[in-house]
């Protein structure tokens, strides 16, 4: 017997295994084909009835990678309030991301076929791509194959989320932490062209008596005020504004313009126009809308792929605020 003959295919197979096992277009051809579709209209019926649904889905897939890897684990609920989603920085995590979630999972297993066969984090993931189409950018293929973890702690959310105070060299930290380069963050950050932030996630920057200037010298002076007035010093905890003055319901890169006229609302934004490493990123990025799409594209599908559960790492979820029983 001839050996190469042989040991050809083995090995070609093996090598298959090793670099597709993870994630896949297509994951559910078998299993429950049409997903896509009816994760889909889900959503659009939810977006429908509220334009939060297109932020808060956007977020809560952002917080679920970044805690745990892309496994729900934000979405599990705790019965003491130790959960994931317990953590002060749920304030934010508005209740449409969860809702579109368990509405579309709901649409998922109505199909007796699909019925518990497809992830929460795979429907988070499905959600996300459809939300950004929603508001105006193109649609992208999602790679599939997560499996949903077990695990949801508040005390795992510390550290792990960014801080809208920080500057670009913590921040490029964290995410390379993740694998994700200075590019894919600026891309990544292009999400605040949608969606609200509470007022005292940023009055540091205009309300700030340690400094002698009172007001971040970065943010340009009408826009301060602006935020002055619609934030005022003692302010209703509760009360959010949008994060992008000019198009807040608009996935595009004017994120990137506001950023160049000193209007990025946090720190973090304005971080990335302000230190020369990532300003041509973001200059490029504000010319050029199909060079944002394409980097956001590339970067939120590397975000897909952080810490993938696979066989006993994980399982389907049939609630998603809640593990399988093990009966
Ligand atoms: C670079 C570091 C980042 C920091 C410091 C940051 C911080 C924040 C903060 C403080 C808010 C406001 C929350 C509130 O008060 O309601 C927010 C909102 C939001 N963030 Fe980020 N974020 C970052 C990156 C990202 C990424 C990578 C994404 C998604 C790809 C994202 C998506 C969003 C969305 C869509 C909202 C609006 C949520 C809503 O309207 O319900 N953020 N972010
Ligand atoms: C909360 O509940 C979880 C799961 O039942 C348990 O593991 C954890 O120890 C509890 N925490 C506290 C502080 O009671
Ligand atoms: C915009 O970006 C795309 C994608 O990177 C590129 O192919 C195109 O040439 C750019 N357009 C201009 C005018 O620079
Ligand atoms: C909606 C929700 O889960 N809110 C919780 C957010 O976190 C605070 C502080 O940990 C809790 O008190 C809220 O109940």
């Amino acid at each position: 017997m001839n050996s190469p003959s042989l040991f050809f295919p083995i090995f070609l197979f093996l090598h298959l295994t090793l670099s597709h096992a993870q994630l896949r277009v297509n994951y559910y051809q078998n299993t429950c084909p049409d997903v896509e579709s009816i994760v889909s209209s889900a959503v659009k019926q939810k977006f429908q009835q509220t334009f939060v649904t297109a932020p808060a889905t956007l977020r809560l897939f952002f917080h679920d990678c970044f805690v745990r890897g892309c496994d729900a684990s934000v979405m599990l609920a705790s019965w003491n309030n130790t959960a994931e989603k317990d953590n002060p920085d749920n304030l934010s995590l508005a209740g449409d991301g969860f809702d579109t979630v368990i509405k579309a999972k709901a649409a998922v297993d109505s199909v007796p076929k699909c019925r518990n066969k497809v992830s929460c984090a795979d429907i988070l993931a499905m959600a996300t791509r459809d939300v950004i189409a929603l508001t105006g950018s193109p649609s992208y293929a999602v790679e599939l194959g997560r499996l949903d973890g077990r695990i949801s702690t508040k005390r795992s959310v510390r550290h792990h989320l960014p801080s809208p105070d920080r500057k670009l060299d913590i921040l490029k930290a964290m995410f390379a932490s993740h694998g994700l380069t200075l590019t894919d963050m600026i891309a990544l950050s292009g999400a605040h062209t949608i969606g609200f932030s509470h007022c005292n996630r940023f009055s540091r920057r205009i309300y700030n008596f340690k400094s002698k200037s009172k007001i971040d010298p970065t943010l340009n002076p009408p826009y301060a005020r602006r935020l002055g007035q619609m934030c005022p010093e003692k302010v209703d905890p509760r009360m959010a504004i949008d994060m992008d003055p000019a198009t807040p319901r608009t996935f595009d890169n004017v994120y990137y313009r506001n950023l160049q006229q000193g209007k990025g609302l946090f720190t973090s934004d304005q971080t990335l126009f302000t230190d020369a490493r990532s300003r041509t990123a973001v200059n490029i990025f504000a010319s050029n809308k199909t060079a944002f799409e394409e980097a956001f594209v590339a970067a939120i599908t590397k975000l897909g792929r952080i810490g993938v559960r696979r066989g006993k790492q994980g399982e389907i979820r049939h609630d998603c605020a809640a593990v399988n029983k093990i009966i």
